[in-house]
């Protein structure tokens, strides 16, 4: 039997690469998507790996419920990915409420909808190693408190635990990965890897003269999205549903990857690199550092892509992009 897997977030970075993942290995997948204004266009980072034609995409939003019920009743699927999120830390003080609504309370409308419609499926929580906030251990694990930084962290806080309490109180098959910072040529601008690997392709061709970014001191476990959406699957074909950190378990500064990547095109960052102000934050993650050890014994799951090759891998698109754009 096919098994049929729906993902919420199908349009970005993480549901392109699971979208990829899980036609591989023969789902029948289905997405949900938002109403745009600007149709054909949403599903550029399916057309960019390949599967937008093999994806059935299906009109809904997370913050309604009916939308989600209908799509449920639809697909009636055996697997349940909810990727979708206002996933940037930095807008989450600036759209704090619908961060909580989105990020946050519609967890409980993904679970409701999977208790009105299909309890018996597998569901997929993405949290996230920015719960770890102010860390109160050095290399976080599954069981170290959480101290969450930012709306942002605060309202996936309580995805994870409502995500936890729907496993204990219905025995639902529901797990929650927290995953460390993960990147690829398909991440938004917005975040500094992309953001870096995009200005440096743009330095490089003659199209930008410098690179403006805020704290060059945090530091992060950056791993590869490609990666990480495999640990995703994993988690639900396990015989019990459990929580899972998903790291590297190594953390470099912002100006180290940066540095990666001005290498890698043979310039000088120190020409290049201006730190703005403007990109500090309200309050800070200094630091994550994620123990992956019950990922690796439990999954058998182990990051295979390094930071370093990710990063070429990052300006390379990039620079392959700049030099094919039409307005460029
Ligand atoms: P992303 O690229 O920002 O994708 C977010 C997705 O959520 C997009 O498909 C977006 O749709 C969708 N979405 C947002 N609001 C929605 C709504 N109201 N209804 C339906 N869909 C909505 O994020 P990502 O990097 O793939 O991350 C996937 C998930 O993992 C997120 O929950 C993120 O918070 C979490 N996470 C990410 C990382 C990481 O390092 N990447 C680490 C830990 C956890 P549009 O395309 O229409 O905007
Ligand atoms: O790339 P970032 O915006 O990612 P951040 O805030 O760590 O969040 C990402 O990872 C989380 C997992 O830990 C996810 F849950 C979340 O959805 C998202 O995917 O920023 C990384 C670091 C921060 O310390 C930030 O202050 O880079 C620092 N930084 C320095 N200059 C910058 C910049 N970040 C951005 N976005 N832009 C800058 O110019």
């Amino acid at each position: 039997m096919t098994k049929r897997a729906l993902i919420t977030g199908i349009t970005g970075q993480d549901g392109a690469y699971l979208s990829q993942f899980l036609l591989g290995k023969g789902y029948e997948v289905f997405g949900v998507i938002r109403r745009s204004s600007h149709r054909g266009v949403e599903d550029h980072r399916l057309r960019w790996l390949g599967v937008a034609d093999k994806v059935t995409l299906l009109d809904g939003d997370l913050a309604d419920l009916s939308s989600i019920v209908r799509i449920m009743q639809q697909v009636k699927p055996d697997e349940i990915y909810n990727l979708a999120a206002q996933s940037f830390v930095a807008s989450s003080w600036q759209q704090p409420v619908l961060t909580a609504n989105i990020t946050g309370v519609a967890v409980t409308t993904m679970l409701e909808a999977m208790r009105i419609v299909k309890p018996e499926a597998h569901f997929y929580q993405a949290s996230s190693s920015e719960m770890f906030g102010l860390i109160q251990e050095e290399m976080q694990s599954e069981k170290t408190p959480f101290y969450p930084r930012s709306p942002y962290a605060v309202a996936k806080l309580y995805g994870h635990w409502i995500t936890v309490n729907y496993r204990e109180s219905f025995g639902f098959h529901a797990s929650s990965g927290i995953l460390f910072n993960h990147e690829s040529p398909l991440r938004g601008t917005e975040f500094v890897t992309r953001k870096v690997t995009d200005g440096v392709a743009r330095i490089k061709l003659g199209k930008a003269h410098e690179l403006r970014l805020g704290n060059i001191d945090a530091k992060r476990d950056w791993g590869h999205a490609r990666d990480y959406v495999r640990a995703m699957w994993l988690m639900l074909q396990q015989e019990k549903a459990d929580d899972y950190v998903v790291a590297t378990g190594r953390t470099t500064t912002v100006r180290d990857m940066c540095q990666i990547a001005f290498e890698h095109v043979g310039l000088d960052m120190d020409k290049y690199l201006i730190i703005d102000p403007a990109f500090y934050r309200p309050a800070e993650v200094d630091v994550l550092l994620g123990n992956p050890a019950k990922a690796q014994q439990k999954l058998r799951w182990t990051a295979e892509i390094s930071l370093e090759e990710m990063i070429k891998e990052m300006v390379d698109a990039d620079l392959e992009r700049w030099r094919t754009a039409v307005d460029g």
